[in-house]
């Protein structure tokens, strides 16, 4: 299977993450796509390509214009200010709040954030649109005919909306990629979202949409982050009515009960009729890792990209989280490995 690859994510190099009340070095870090693209070699999974550049319109066919803006000037705005540190908001539109975006740089980040660990650096704007691209690329690479393909994307996507930034992300790679699908002439697009978090931004981006189908398999947002949606009852609405699945679950699930939702979430992919489909390829779903509680061991994500496999379909695989970095790799291509059996 051929990977897309841009240097590029190292410009995502935060020194900070707001977690458990301190400022710690960041769990979403340089390493997990170096680890990932050395396993890949070690492996012989297929040659590394660059991305090729498609520019801002089919960023905008997804993300609002003033927030594509906030990202682009945000971190100038931020020096100019005389701040010291990372970007990172202080005070958020909730309830019965004004929705206007403010003028000053604090307020616009509070505008323009969906949760507040991931702080905005110097970089970060170049290293997104440039795993944007990575994912373009991927899409590309299914329209000519490929039968799969690993967009290895940094920073991830998946909690990125329309008009908000969190959890990591910046740019939503995986409906980027799904409406280029579109716009190239498929009817149908699935993203099935395997990453242990909901992926709130694609969900939310395809919401009222009956030609991407979503489905989530994921920790119960009453425990675990993102929290505010990824609830079993959120279905879809208006014409997208039925075209939203989630499957949460709790704190240990193991790979067998795991693997009997992935099954349901196939059988929807299946039913849908989709031309592709996108998988949001998180591997935070391992024993191991340092912020999810799920208990997948590294074999089992052989057994899980067999599984994808046995639709049939086209199929491009997204990067999404993973944070025990020493097996990111492993996992991650293990995953590509069981589809290619
Ligand atoms: C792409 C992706 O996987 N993003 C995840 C963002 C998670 N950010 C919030 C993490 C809060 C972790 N709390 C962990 C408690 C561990 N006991
Ligand atoms: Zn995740």
């Amino acid at each position: 299977m051929e990977t897309i690859f841009s240097e590029q994510h190292r410009l995502r190099d935060a020194k900070t993450e707001f977690f458990g009340g301190e400022l710690i070095a960041p769990h979403e870090k340089p390493s997990r796509a170096e680890y990932v693209l050395e396993r890949i070699k070690k492996r012989q999974l297929g040659p590394v390509s660059d991305p090729q550049d498609f520019g801002l319109d089919p960023i905008h066919t997804i993300h609002d214009a003033g927030f594509v803006n906030f990202l682009q000037t945000i971190w100038g705005e931020w020096t100019t200010a005389g701040f010291k540190g990372e970007a990172m908001p202080t005070a958020l539109p909730v309830r019965r709040m004004a929705q206007t975006c403010p003028n000053f740089v604090e307020g616009k980040l509070g505008f323009y954030a969906n949760s507040v660990e991931t702080s905005l650096t110097q970089g970060t704007w170049q290293a997104a649109y440039a795993s944007a691209q990575v994912a373009l690329t991927g899409a590309a690479r299914l329209q000519a005919g490929a039968p799969g393909v690993f967009s290895l994307c940094r920073p991830p996507g998946h909690h990125a909306f329309a008009d908000s930034y969190g959890g990591f992300c910046f740019l939503n790679n995986a409906a980027i990629a799904a409406q280029s699908l579109l716009d190239q002439g498929a009817a149908r697009v699935a993203i099935l979202d395997v990453d242990f978090h909901h992926g709130n931004g694609t969900q939310d981006i395809f919401y009222n949409r009956e030609d991407v189908l979503f489905v989530s398999l994921h920790g119960d947002p009453l425990e675990t982050f993102p929290y505010f949606l990824g609830h079993a009852d959120e279905t879809g609405k208006g014409a997208g009515e039925g075209y939203n699945l989630n499957i949460p679950m709790p704190a240990g699930t193991p790979f067998r009960i795991w693997r009997d939702a992935l099954r349901v979430g196939l059988e929807k992919v299946r039913n849908f009729g989709a031309d592709a489909l996108i998988i949001s390829l998180g591997v935070d779903t391992f024993e191991n890792d340092p912020i999810s509680f799920f208990k997948l061991k590294s074999d089992d994500f052989l057994t899980m990209g067999g599984d994808i496999a046995k639709l049939g379909l086209p199929t491009q695989f997204v990067m999404e989280g993973g944070y025990d970095v020493d097996e990111i790799g492993v996992n991650a291509v293990n995953v590509l490995e069981g589809f290619e059996q």
